[in-house]
């Protein structure tokens, strides 16, 4: 019923009181990421950030999600180089608690998203082999180290639906496939774990149920989630 650890806990399992724990929330575009960060940010004291996508619909004016959704081919690659940055503000901003919650991760925006656009032919090689060349770096010069992945595993239909629902006018003519690829590459990623390299413990949550489900969900997980950091 509850979640499935999947790998050992490779990094130290109580804080110090000076080392401090990144908690990512990841999972499909409606995945239902929101509901999971609200209720910790609720019922906890822990630092919960939600994806900065405000940002990207307005930088300046300028709508980056609208505009790669009505042509990714051309936009991906400036929506993507954005999302890095804000990402890494994210991961770099100082803490204010103990534990710190955050909506998605450095680390997806590049193997997910990145990964997808140009996988179908929508980024050329030449663009992805900088945004690596810039992500490698950033890895290797700044901090952007994550304690425990949360995946929350949902099917691509679910998602479908729940995006339909919610009518986020960029998301509008998100095909099915769109959500199928994502999923995969969340799925080989952190389950099958034959993309990239993963160092952290992940825990799979079944994020297919409803809204009162979820919440009992997050209450068994709660300190499995919580309890080796604090
Ligand atoms: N997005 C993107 N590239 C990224 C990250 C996100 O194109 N590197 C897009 C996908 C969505 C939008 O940004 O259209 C918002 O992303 P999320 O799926 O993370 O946010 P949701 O609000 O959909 O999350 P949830 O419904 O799980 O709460």
């Amino acid at each position: 019923a509850g979640g499935l650890l999947l790998c050992s806990w490779d990094k130290p399992l109580t804080n110090d009181g000076k080392k401090k724990t990144l908690i990512c929330i990841e999972g499909n575009i409606a995945s239902g990421k929101t509901t999971c960060l609200d209720y910790f940010a609720k019922t906890t004291s822990i630092e919960v950030l939600t994806e900065p996508v405000a940002k990207w619909r307005n930088v300046h004016g300028h709508n980056l999600l609208g505009l790669m959704y009505q042509d990714s081919s051309r936009w991906g690659i400036t929506l993507q180089t954005y999302v890095q940055l804000t990402m890494l503000e994210h991961h770099t901003r100082p803490m204010v608690s103990p534990i710190r919650m955050m909506e998605r991760s450095i680390h997806s925006a590049k193997n997910i998203f990145v990964e997808n656009l140009y996988r179908s032919g929508r980024m050329p090689e030449v663009d992805y082999l900088v945004l690596t060349e810039w992500f490698e770096w950033i890895k290797k010069n700044i901090d952007v180290s994550v304690d425990l992945i949360v995946y929350l595993q949902t099917s691509p239909e679910i998602c479908y639906e729940r995006l339909k629902r919610r009518c986020r006018k960029e998301e509008k003519i998100i095909p099915m496939e769109y959500l199928q690829a994502i999923h995969e590459l969340y799925e080989e990623w952190l389950v099958k774990r034959t993309l990239f390299n993963i160092s952290c413990p992940v825990l799979v949550i079944e994020a297919d149920h409803d809204l009162q489900k979820m919440t009992e969900k997050y209450e068994e997980n709660r300190d499995r989630i919580l309890t080796p950091y604090s």
